[in-house]
């Protein structure tokens, strides 16, 4: 299909001329975002090595990609936010002059698509036509990422209709930086080994990627666009995007409850977006609206709601299993595209932790074989599944719903061994901002040489607010002003040990029983009591009926308030408050201050 017959938006036709005579593709394809459309890609890309189709029959629809081993993750060292000044990117973000990076990029992007195709891929972040949801067109020459953003993102023909003739869109550019010399033989998984760029411009809302063909580097709707760039549109336009899954809870008395969750990496976030309650809580419901990605607009009942931008699921594979996770593995038990994770012989896929026991044999994420006990791993640790979210068996009923859902409650988590209690309330909201700006993990006493030592992660966003960390820290408090019915904010850590370095608490879908507490709070009826760090329940609180070898005395330890952690805890908290120094509220210090005073 051909420009003009695809849209007659003169900005959008403009900026893919330009983009196409800089590239220097070889021909340019609009997506339409059929079903047709990305089986031809995906048959073209089994011909070419970059995929392996999945045994039909035990995976169907499915195929397996094999990267570059250079080319794993997000590359967060070579992620810029190019304001036109420093101090608006802040101390947590690279940072070069907009003048200079796009001399570098112009550089950079002269004739890297040579010999490639040029796709142009329209995508709505959110439901189509929402008042909450936005449009972007990514330009790419990998159909790896065509058909990966036709998973992520609703993209295809539908969005143009909507952007119509004068609609606005983000334009985001990616390249993985490998032109063709004429007859040049391709490689299965392109990509530059030299120079990689993922660049963001905030105040013309643009976004340049070069040199990844990766995840989050190269599917430029979900880390680039709605969060970096969505950051910055809902400071000014006076909103929020975060790195938070939203799900809901219905009581057995059919009352239905939204929560939004922020955890760092590596916390359980997907299991907790699709949590399986335990069998005591018959007639409990958890039912998912996203895994990753918040964006929320206060709505006219003066509550905040919230919707999911994405529309699939780039979900790590490794630990996923029937018992951390049976839903995720229903999500890609079909339709999904899997990327680094192993190969069985009858054509299936396999990582570690899927089963207790290895297959006997296997092709590593590497292509090489692979038998248990030769040393490797198996799936690289950041594999992952990318699965439409209509696969999820527990999808909530307003995942789709252009409104969003009603906020009751923020949870902010962290990964630490000591001093965070199992749950604990905020005061207030401007304490609730404290408490998630101030959120980290602990890294292990032997990765930080004796001490544990804690990884600040500010709200999960350290590595993807657009803007200073400070002014972010600061527009929580302002949102604040914008709502009569807040949500309820509160701390969660489901990963407290005794000193034997034993977990206090069982996770997974036993934190149903530490979300029942949150939604009872959310409705008033349940008593807490108020302590130093906020309101907190006793342990009589929790039902614990049921969890196997399990006590009221561990639940009593994973509550305890410890007075000389929190003290060092106080103390570490420094550091990140010297960084932020210069853009930090004051009532964030103030909150320490009071924090201090009730210790
Ligand atoms: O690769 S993504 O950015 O999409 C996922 C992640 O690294 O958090
Ligand atoms: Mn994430």
């Amino acid at each position: 299909m051909n420009n003009s017959e695809f849209t007659t938006n003169q900005a959008l036709l403009d900026w893919v001329e330009e983009v196409r005579a800089l590239c220097q593709p070889e021909a340019v394809h609009w997506c339409d975002g059929s079903k047709e459309e990305s089986d031809r890609l995906s048959e073209q890309m089994v011909a070419s090595g970059t995929f392996t189709r999945l045994n039909p029959k035990k995976r169907p629809n499915s195929y397996l990609a094999l990267s570059d081993p250079g080319d794993v993750a997000r590359v967060e060292d070579r992620t810029y936010i190019c304001s036109k000044r420093k101090r608006e990117a802040g101390p947590t973000n690279n940072w070069m002059a907009p003048a200079e990076m796009r001399k570098k990029l112009q550089g950079l992007f002269a004739g890297c698509m040579r010999g490639r195709t040029l796709y142009v891929i329209p995508f709505s972040m959110g439901p189509l036509g929402s008042p909450i949801s936005h449009i972007g067109v990514e330009i790419t020459d990998s159909p790896y990422v065509v058909v990966n953003m036709r998973i992520m993102t609703r993209m295809g023909r539908a969005v143009l209709d909507v952007l119509g003739k004068t609609g606005t869109f983000v334009p985001c550019v990616h390249s993985v930086g490998a032109p063709l010399a004429p007859g040049q033989k391709d490689v299965p998984w392109p990509c530059n080994k030299e120079e990689k760029y993922i660049v963001h411009y905030p105040e013309t809302r643009e976004i340049w990627s070069f040199g990844s063909g990766y995840g989050g580097n190269a599917l430029l709707g979900k880390k680039c666009f709605a969060l970096r760039i969505a950051s910055c549109m809902a400071r000014d336009e006076g909103w929020m995007a975060e790195h938070m899954l939203i799900v809901g809870v219905e009581s057995p008395a059919g009352e239905k409850t939204y929560v939004a969750a922020a955890f760092p990496s590596a916390c359980g976030k997907t299991n907790f977006a699709m949590l399986i309650p335990p069998a005591e809580f018959k007639g409990w419901k958890v039912t998912t609206v996203g895994d990753d990605i918040a964006w929320i607009k206060p709505g006219a009942d003066g509550r905040l709601h919230a919707i999911n931008p994405e529309a699939g699921y780039f979900g790590v594979a490794p630990g996923t299993s029937e018992k951390s996770n049976a839903n995720a593995l229903k999500c890609c038990a079909r339709d999904a595209i899997f990327t680094n994770v192993a190969l069985t012989p009858d054509g299936d896929v396999w990582w570690e932790g899927l089963t207790d026991e290895p297959p006997a044999k296997l092709t590593d994420w590497t292509g090489k074989e692979w038998t248990p006990g030769c040393g490797r791993p198996a799936a690289h640790a950041n594999a992952r599944f990318t699965a439409p979210m209509a696969n999820n068996p527990v999808l909530d009923s307003a995942a789709d719903d252009p409104n969003g859902v009603p906020l009751s409650a923020f949870i902010f988590g962290g990964r630490r061994a000591t001093t965070m209690p199992l749950v604990f309330q905020a005061f207030n909201w401007i304490h609730g901002t404290y408490l998630g700006a101030t959120m980290g993990s602990e890294m292990t006493a032997a990765a930080a040489g004796g001490l544990g030592q804690v990884r600040r992660d500010p709200m999960a966003m350290l590595p993807f607010a657009g803007y200073n960390m400070g002014e972010y820290f600061g527009h929580w408090l302002e949102m604040r002003k914008e709502i009569a019915r807040p949500p309820k904010i509160f701390h969660v850590n489901w990963f407290r040990k005794d000193d034997d370095g034993k977990f206090l608490w069982p996770g997974f879908g036993d934190n149903m029983r530490v979300l029942k507490w949150i939604l009872d709070r959310c409705h008033g009826s349940v008593y807490a009591e108020e302590t130093p760090l906020g309101w907190m329940p006793r342990p009589e609180d929790i039902n614990i009926e049921g969890i196997p070898n399990y006590d009221a005395s561990t639940l009593e330890a994973a509550l305890a308030i410890d007075v000389k952690g929190w003290k060092r805890e106080l103390m570490l908290q420094d550091e990140l408050f010297i960084d932020l120094n210069a853009d930090l509220p004051k009532e964030l210090l103030f909150q320490r201050e009071l924090l201090i005073s009730r210790l």
